[in-house]
């Protein structure tokens, strides 16, 4: 399936809230992979994580799927660790993979479309604070929660909890801010030269900062595991951090 290279930013835009359009849904994959530190070694450790710890006859859940990368991660992590047995389909793990922009679905299921898959995957098109969670063995929210807002972030880890079997495990991944000021402004300034080494000019990652203010807010690493300890998670870690961008693990 052919992406288009993000050039959103390249011209001088009015300025507008972030959306997740039909626009940026054709340039996703480039988008998130030149603005994004680490995300690929989270999508590679989504799929690890996968083999361990989804268990047959169980759902599992890509929480703001866009595209579907977290989502063919686990399903390869599942065949991989031959969860699914002998046979090469397996009717008994589903992963539901939810994002509430129909841009978004509509070329995630063009992209699913691609790929082999063995697990049963379901789309669906709805605001994740009302998704059900049930008999879940891996939830996976890959910079998703940034989005909601954080008086419902509480509410919504709370669900996913209660969804989760026993032992089972959530991925959250954000980007994420500090509270010392000289370290948030660092890693600010360290990030907008990642993505100008990426290609990005300096009216693209201007632009690109304006149009996410207010609409992602990123919260500390602190609070991230304090909010998942409070929920009654036994054990919470960030396995990486990448400037101001972490990824944590929180297992039931
Ligand atoms: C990946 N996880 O490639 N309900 C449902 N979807 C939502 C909501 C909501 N309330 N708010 C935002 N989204 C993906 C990347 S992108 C991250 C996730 C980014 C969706 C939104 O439509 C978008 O597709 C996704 O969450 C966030 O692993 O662009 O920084």
């Amino acid at each position: 399936m052919k992406f288009k290279d993000d050039n959103i930013y390249k011209v001088t835009q009015e300025n507008s809230p972030f959306e997740f359009n039909k626009q940026v849904a054709s340039v996703f994959p480039d988008m998130i992979g030149r603005s994004v530190p680490g995300y690929q070694a989270v999508i590679n450790m989504i799929e690890q994580l996968a083999g361990r710890y989804v268990k047959d006859k169980t759902n599992c859940y890509d929480l703001g799927c866009s595209l579907g990368e977290a989502t063919l991660a686990m399903d390869r992590g599942i065949v991989n660790a031959n969860t699914a047995g002998s046979d090469s389909s397996s009717p008994e793990i589903t992963i539901v993979s939810v994002d509430n922009s129909t841009a978004m679905l509509d070329r995630c299921q063009l992209h699913l479309d691609c790929y082999k898959h063995h697990s049963f995957i379901t789309l669906k098109c709805e605001d994740i604070l009302t998704t059900k969670i049930e008999n879940a063995s891996m939830v996976v929210l890959n910079y998703t929660l940034q989005f909601i807002p954080v008086e419902k972030r509480e509410s919504l880890i709370n669900s996913i909890f209660e969804g989760l079997n026993d032992g089972a495990i959530l991925i959250v991944s954000e980007k994420i801010s500090f509270i010392d000021q000289p370290v948030n402004q660092l890693f600010i300034e360290l990030h907008h030269q990642f993505k100008k080494d990426n290609g990005y000019s300096d009216l693209e990652i201007s632009q690109k900062r304006n149009a996410l203010e207010n609409v992602l807010i990123p919260e500390t690493l602190e609070s991230h595991v304090k909010r998942m300890v409070d929920a009654g998670f036994k054990h919470v870690n960030c396995w990486q951090q990448h400037l101001n961008f972490a990824s944590f693990i929180a297992i039931k």
